[in-house]
């Protein structure tokens, strides 16, 4: 098996809209297990940071503005194959080409108001909970129900 971690934010204009305890019971319903959680506003230099990778995009400018431009709800979440299976409640990049029943295909229309954001390696995973969260600030809980949710 594998349980691994990923990193997922919602974006200014999510929490702005009140999405977050749609976003969160998503993953919870699904079954995936949150071990880190807060609300920032990111520096426009934390923002940079996180998207680096885009850094020679046109859009990189707007995007690192969006980003900081208010509350982010910062989340580790733990399961098994998290990292491909948060990409997919996720939905395409593109919201009008996410499908109905992803967060995206659900609650919001263009590629530059997408309300979240999810790692798409275990790699970048690793070093985006590095970046936004201390090594004191994930925790590690054993649950009950998980017996119920894997065999
Ligand atoms: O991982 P994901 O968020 O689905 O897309 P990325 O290709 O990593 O781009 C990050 C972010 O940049 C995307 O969520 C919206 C924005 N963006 C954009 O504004 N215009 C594009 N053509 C592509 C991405
Ligand atoms: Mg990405």
């Amino acid at each position: 098996t594998n349980y691994e971690r990923t990193f997922i934010a919602i974006k200014p204009d999510g929490t702005e809209r009140r999405l977050v305890g749609e976003i969160i019971g998503r993953f919870e319903k699904k079954g995936f297990k949150l071990v880190g959680i807060k609300i920032l506003h990111p520096t426009p230099e934390q923002a940079a940071k996180h998207y680096d990778d885009l850094k020679s995009k046109p859009f990189f400018d707007g995007l690192v503005k969006y980003f900081s431009s208010g509350a982010v709800v910062c989340m580790v979440w733990e399961g098994k194959d998290v990292v491909k299976t948060g990409r997919k409640l996720i939905g395409e990049t593109n919201p009008a080409l996410s499908v109905p029943g992803s967060i995206r295909g659900d609650l919001c229309i263009e590629v530059g108001r997408n309300i979240i954001h999810g790692s798409d390696s275990t790699q970048s995973a690793n070093d985006e909970i590095t970046l936004w969260f201390g090594e004191t600030e994930v925790t590690n809980y054993e649950s009950p129900l998980e017996k119920f949710i894997y065999e």
